[in-house]
């Protein structure tokens, strides 16, 4: 299997968060892709090539174009008004509040244009972001051109993002980005199917209301679980999208018997249909020593959930999504995409 990866991911780095009240150094660091990459060359899953450059239209078919522009202007606006450190609002136009009028404030657009505070922006961010963005569809078009699967290294992750929204370290849903390029070249159908932690609440969002994408998640229960506001059992599509979303929430301290037969269940409905191409919103965080997650999967199990999306026998997109236990991330994600080529 072939890698898709950019060094430019790296200047998205030194960002901060909120943690319990406190700003703290951010969970998503650099280490994250470097490790997978080390890792892909010391388990020799395939060649690693760099990113092509690709303009912005692919991520104006999922995104509000004038969400995209913003993105690039964010640092500069931020700098421009004398500010340092990571740009971060801290403001959103919730219930009560006008949504339907864009500040002018740089921290005020950040707040209109995110659902929470976890999206920071230093000065590398804009180009990581673009890379990312390169590097998923650099992936896509090895898919496209034939190849049984390809790996895209994406950083910083995507799922999080909406249409018109950043948060949860996402900018541009990659993996979003992907499934509407596919189309666009002619497949009929795609299946997304999200195994990270966390629920992939912007890809939900952005293909609530569509047939011709397949969104499957598995995640924590938003009950206790970020991103909280979205991800339930009973949201399954609307309209046109009725029964084309599934969400399997499952509880703190759910183990591989158990996440692997939602596994089972997700993988009989994305058989039964029939997509021509799948996308896997690959996160590693379900990991036992996650630090910022409740899942106890072992490093042991990932192997076997490859093996299981392998035995779909589709043409497979990986697109790197979240994972915060550094030591084991490249162990675990590249485990998975080798238990996929060797099943
Ligand atoms: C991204 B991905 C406060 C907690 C916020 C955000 C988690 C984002 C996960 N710092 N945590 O799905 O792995
Ligand atoms: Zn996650």
């Amino acid at each position: 299997m072939k890698t898709v990866y950019s060094p430019l991911h790296a200047g998205h780095g030194g960002t901060m968060e909120l943690v319990a009240g406190a700003l703290v150094p951010g969970f998503e660091m650099p280490s994250r892709a470097e490790i997978i990459r080390a890792r892909v060359e010391t388990e020799k899953l395939g060649e690693i090539l760099p990113p092509q450059p690709h303009d912005l239209t692919a991520a104006k078919r999922v995104h509000a174009p004038n969400y995209i522009d913003f993105l690039p202007t964010v640092y500069p606006a931020w700098e421009a008004s004398g500010r340092a450190g990571s740009a971060l609002p801290f403001t959103w136009p919730t219930r009560g509040l006008r949504g339907d009028v864009v500040p002018e404030a740089i921290e005020a657009r950040l707040g209109h244009y995110s659902f929470d505070g976890g999206a920071p922006f230093v000065k590398g961010t804009w180009e990581a972001v673009k890379s990312s963005y390169e590097v998923a569809l650099t992936a896509s078009g090895l898919v496209k051109a034939g190849e049984r699967s390809a790996f895209a290294l994406c950083r910083p992750p995507g799922h999080h993002a909406g249409d018109a929204f950043m948060g949860g370290y996402c900018y541009i849903n990659n993996a979003a980005v992907a499934a509407q390029w596919f189309l666009d070249q002619g497949a009929a159908r795609v299946s997304i199917l999200d195994v990270d932690y966390h629920h992939g609440n912007g890809t939900q969002q952005i293909f609530y209301c569509r047939s011709d994408v397949q969104v499957l998640n598995l995640h924590g229960d938003p009950k206790n679980e970020y991103p909280f506001f979205l991800g339930h059992a009973d949201e399954k599509g609307e309209g046109e999208g009725d029964g084309f979303n599934i969400n399997y929430p499952m509880p703190f301290g759910t183990t591989f018997d158990v996440w692997s037969e939602a596994l089972e269940d997700a993988c009989r409905k994305l058989a039964a249909y029939a997509p021509d191409v799948v996308v896997v919103s690959l996160g590693v965080d379900t990991f036992e020593k996650d630090p910022i997650s409740q899942f106890k999967l072992k490093s042991s199990d990932y192997p076997a959930i490859g093996r299981r999306i392998a035995k779909l026998g589709l043409p497979t997109l990986f697109v790197m999504e979240g994972g915060y236990a550094v030591d084991e991330i490249g162990i675990n994600a590249v485990g998975l995409l080798t238990g996929f080529a060797n099943g």
